[in-house]
């Protein structure tokens, strides 16, 4: 009889969670991010600047003709970028090294169309290089993009071609220093140059770059770079160039089995709740209409206003943000552009300057994984990344209650996941308690992933409840925030 007392309470105590002593933590639900994805979710956001010989023809792609004499910046100042890119809150700048057009703004061994063969700064120029130690000064992470289609380059379309941009991404990959993110874009549309052929090439894109080879050679040279690209393997595109992931967004996509036709947008916009890949989704946007300068879009320059809107349906909804800043012809960003992103970067430290809640603050949890204090509430509010709340494996659906001392006032609200063991939250409600005693609803929505970021009216509460309503596996929620913002 006791005997099978005990493999009863063995059989409860293994069913919670419960080990040898100690509370075992949640099976991971799903793929999970490697330690380079990891990474890349912490950097939120950065810009990408647009720059070549495009810039001096005023059009958004080159056609590969241009002579590279035409790419004259008499001002050139990374610095000015850099400092601008900092003070708006960017953690990083991906630079355009080779755009569709080909030229090159770094001194490529490979090829003669590039700075070296410019009597800007008599050929002895380097843009990428510039950048790379204006960034390094500044604090910002180094990424590079590489187009693979290249209009200027007789070899393309032939293996040939392939070798030789695997050979520029090495040059990029070793001479620059530490690279956070490799951009590799979807586009390629047909006609161009290609050594004066002036004809229209098309590839297969699924084989023609032989993918999988050039993505070992981007591990083995730099093993921390994020691979973007339209389905991966670290970062996904979101499916849209206005600045913006679904609501609903999903980390995980099942690689090469995108829907046909339109509906690979929003299966990229989305993610697949089921899906086999973890692929996070990076939002590419930029402050003008176009991604290259053009002065007549100088009144069109997106306002702090709409650059927050943009953050919040980027960074806000678990995606990472990717902002296009393009310098103009001089080399300089237009003070417009300046103005703006500095706006932009003040308003961000006012959004979040006022955190209320921290070590101290009461929480309570409708339930704790095995009742161990490794998974209470209380690792909601502690700040670190690296505890979290979590329930019983049976549980999916449960609460906290962050009772505050007295009524404070609030109108934004941060929630973030614990990625590690994967994104499993599928539904969440915000409720508070006000004056009279009744709750209400303040918000409730579906994904959280990295982050979550809610914009309200203020609200005036003395209890908060967080439900998760429904998950893949039990919630594993890392941070919870409310902030008070003037704005
Ligand atoms: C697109 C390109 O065609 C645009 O010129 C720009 O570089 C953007 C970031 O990606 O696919």
């Amino acid at each position: 009889m006791l005997c099978r007392k005990l493999f009863f309470v063995l059989g409860m105590a293994a069913l919670c969670g419960v080990g040898a002593g100690r509370v075992r933590e949640p099976l991971p639900c799903g793929p999970v991010p490697s330690e380079r994805q990891l990474r890349w979710h912490e950097m939120e956001m950065y810009a990408f600047i647009h720059f070549t010989t495009t810039t001096y023809r005023d059009i958004e792609w080159g056609y590969g003709d241009a002579e590279p004499d035409e790419f004259r910046p008499d001002s050139l100042d990374c610095d000015q970028w850099a400092a601008t890119l900092k003070a708006a809150g960017m953690k990083g700048v991906v630079i355009t090294a080779k755009h569709h057009d080909g030229f090159c703004l770094w001194p490529s061994k490979e090829t003669d169309y590039s700075v070296k063969a410019s009597s800007w700064r008599d050929g002895k120029g380097d843009v990428v290089a510039e950048m790379a130690s204006a960034a390094r000064r500044h604090g910002l992470l180094l990424g590079v993009y590489l187009s693979p289609w290249d209009r200027h380059d007789l070899r393309y379309g032939s293996p040939e071609y392939v070798d030789y941009f695997r050979a520029q991404l090495r040059e990029l990959l070793t001479e620059y220093g530490p690279i956070f993110e490799v951009w590799q874009d979807g586009a390629n549309g047909g006609d161009g140059y290609y050594g004066g052929a002036c004809e229209r090439r098309i590839i297969d894109k699924n084989t023609y770059y032989g993918w999988d080879v050039t993505d070992s050679l981007i591990r083995s040279l730099q093993p921390w770079a994020a691979i973007f690209s339209d389905e991966g393997p670290d970062t996904r595109w979101c499916g849209t160039e206005s600045g913006h992931v679904g609501a609903t967004n999903w980390c995980t996509i099942s690689r090469g089995h995108a829907p046909e036709g339109n509906g690979r947008f929003s299966w990229l916009q989305q993610g697949e709740e089921n899906g086999t890949d973890w692929v996070p989704a990076e939002v590419d946007v930029s402050i003008r209409p176009g991604w290259f300068y053009h002065a007549r879009e100088d009144d069109k320059v997106k306002t702090a206003e709409q650059l927050m809107d943009i953050y919040y349906s980027s960074v806000g909804r678990g995606a990472n943000l990717i902002l296009n800043v393009p310098p103009m012809p001089s080399g300089r960003l237009h003070p417009t552009d300046v103005a703006r992103l500095t706006a932009f970067g003040e308003a961000l430290r006012r959004e979040f300057a006022y955190p209320l809640l921290g070590k101290g603050t009461r929480i309570e949890a409708s339930n704790v994984r095995g009742g161990s204090r490794r998974f209470a509430a209380g690792k909601l509010t502690d700040g670190r990344k690296d505890s979290y709340w979590a329930t019983d494996d049976s549980v999916r659906a449960a609460s906290v209650t962050i009772v505050m001392d007295g009524e404070r006032e609030f109108n934004r609200l941060s929630l973030s996941e614990y990625l590690p063991l994967g994104q499993r939250v599928k539904a969440w409600r915000v409720e508070a308690r006000q004056a009279d005693g009744n709750w209400c609803q303040i918000a409730e929505g579906t994904t959280i992933g990295h982050k979550r970021l809610l914009r309200f009216d203020k609200v005036c509460a003395d209890e908060v409840r967080i439900s998760i309503t429904d998950a893949k596996a039990c919630p594993c929620i890392s941070e919870v925030q409310l902030f008070l913002s003037e704005e």
